[in-house]
């Protein structure tokens, strides 16, 4: 937690500058060579992003939900795949370990994924898996000292990069539900695993995603999180947590295609004027602008929830819908508002508008976010 407000503007200040002065200007870069360079994956290690969430007595800045949110406000005013870098590692890789690891596992793991040492993966979805978690099919089979994992993890952000793995598998392979799974650290070179080749997407260049094949592995007994048949629930909190994170990276951007559409809208004339002048342009313009609001609102509302410790599973899927479907509505405006050029390649906009639409599929789906929504309403009522 930051204690006073100057400090935290201090450092919402320096992201904000090294976004200007460092991320923005390698954006294209970024995007032609599908790598982030190695010399500003070195600064966000000395500016301790990666360890954003991880707690003070293990390196880390142990941010608020509100601070981590106004960080990945400022964050992600530039392409969204420098925040992946750092995003499984602050988020679903390691909360796992952080909610309900061991005292010996934080202190085996933490400390080096708060210094950017060691990456975090988030191993849940599968082949036959997605939106249906619970349904998962890699095995982990207790012998003796260890589980025997077998089974293929699929879209697994970061999994090229990763030095462990938050592995959801089912150590009850007669449950087929989620009493059934249970949660695993995996470390990345254990043998057995195998990799699969990066996945080729429609946007994101520089966030990789891959199959990881899991092959006899053996993991020791010690690296069980929590209880067996736990996992589920485990995986559950940290995706509640992350769909705020993914909220605000989501105002993050459209903040900066808003900014970029209206630069364009000033500049651009026709009709012997600055097109920002017309109405009809005014109105995409102020629509962002109000839905961009409103979703910072609900994810610092959310947030600080969070922080009180009340249950959010509602405010946090609601936060998700709406952030990225709003995020859509803006990209897609912004594009309009550069007409023509919008549909270049050199105006950087449409990579954007590319970008952005992982942001209402990934870490649940609208689809899902309504069900959970709705389903937290219907069981309050006292249905099922
Ligand atoms: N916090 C803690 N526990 C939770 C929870 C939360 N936010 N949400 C659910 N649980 C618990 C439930 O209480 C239940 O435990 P009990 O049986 O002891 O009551 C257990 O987890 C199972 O919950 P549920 O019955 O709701 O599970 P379902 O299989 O019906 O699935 C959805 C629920 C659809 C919400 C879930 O599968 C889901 O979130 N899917 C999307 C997964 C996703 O986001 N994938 C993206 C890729 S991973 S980056």
């Amino acid at each position: 937690m930051i204690r006073d407000q100057e400090t935290l503007n201090g450092l919402l200040g320096t992201i904000a500058r090294f976004v200007r002065e460092r991320l923005i200007p390698n954006e294209d870069i970024v995007a032609e060579t599908d790598e982030i360079p190695a010399d500003i994956v070195a600064d966000m290690k000395s500016m301790g992003l990666f360890g954003l969430t991880i707690p003070e007595r293990f390196g880390g800045l142990e941010l608020t939900m509100e601070e981590e949110a106004l960080v990945v406000f400022e964050l992600c005013r530039a392409s969204p795949a420098f925040r992946s870098l750092i995003g499984t590692t602050v988020g679903i890789g390691s909360q796992g370990i952080l909610f309900d690891g061991t005292p010996e596992q934080q202190q085996k793991y933490l400390p080096r994924l708060a210094t950017g040492e060691l990456a975090a993966s988030f191993a849940l979805t599968e082949p036959e898996a997605g939106s249906d978690a619970a349904s998962l099919r890699t095995t982990a089979i207790r012998e003796g000292d260890h589980y025997v994992v077998n089974g293929t993890k699929r879209f697994i952000t970061n999994a090229p990069q990763a030095g462990i793995f938050t592995l959801m598998a089912r150590t009850d392979p007669a449950d087929k539900g989620a009493q059934g799974v249970s949660a695993f650290i995996v470390d990345a070179d254990s043998p057995g695993i195998g990799f699969g080749k990066r996945d080729r997407k429609m946007g994101q260049k520089g966030a990789h995603t891959c199959d990881v094949i899991f092959d006899n592995v053996r993991v020791p007994a010690g690296n069980l999180i929590g209880k067996e048949g736990q996992g589920f629930k485990t995986a559950m909190k940290v995706l509640e947590k992350g769909r705020i994170h993914i909220a605000a990276v989501c105002v993050g951007v459209a903040e900066r295609m808003l900014d970029m559409a209206l630069g364009y809208a000033m500049e651009r004339r026709q009709f012997g004027q600055p097109i920002a002048g017309f109405q009809l342009v005014q109105a995409m313009l102020a629509d962002s602008k109000a839905e961009i609001y409103a979703a910072r609102c609900m994810v610092l509302d959310a947030a600080r929830r969070r922080d009180d410790g009340l249950p959010v599973s509602t405010e946090a899927s609601c936060a998700k819908m709406f952030a990225s479907e709003m995020c859509g509505r803006v990209a897609d405006r912004a594009v309009q508002i550069f007409g023509g050029a919008g549909y270049m390649s050199e105006y950087g906009i449409e990579r954007f508008y590319r970008d952005v639409r992982l942001f209402r599929i990934y870490e649940g789906t609208t689809q899902i976010q309504q069900t959970v929504i709705a389903r937290n309403m219907v069981r309050a009522m006292g249905g099922r």
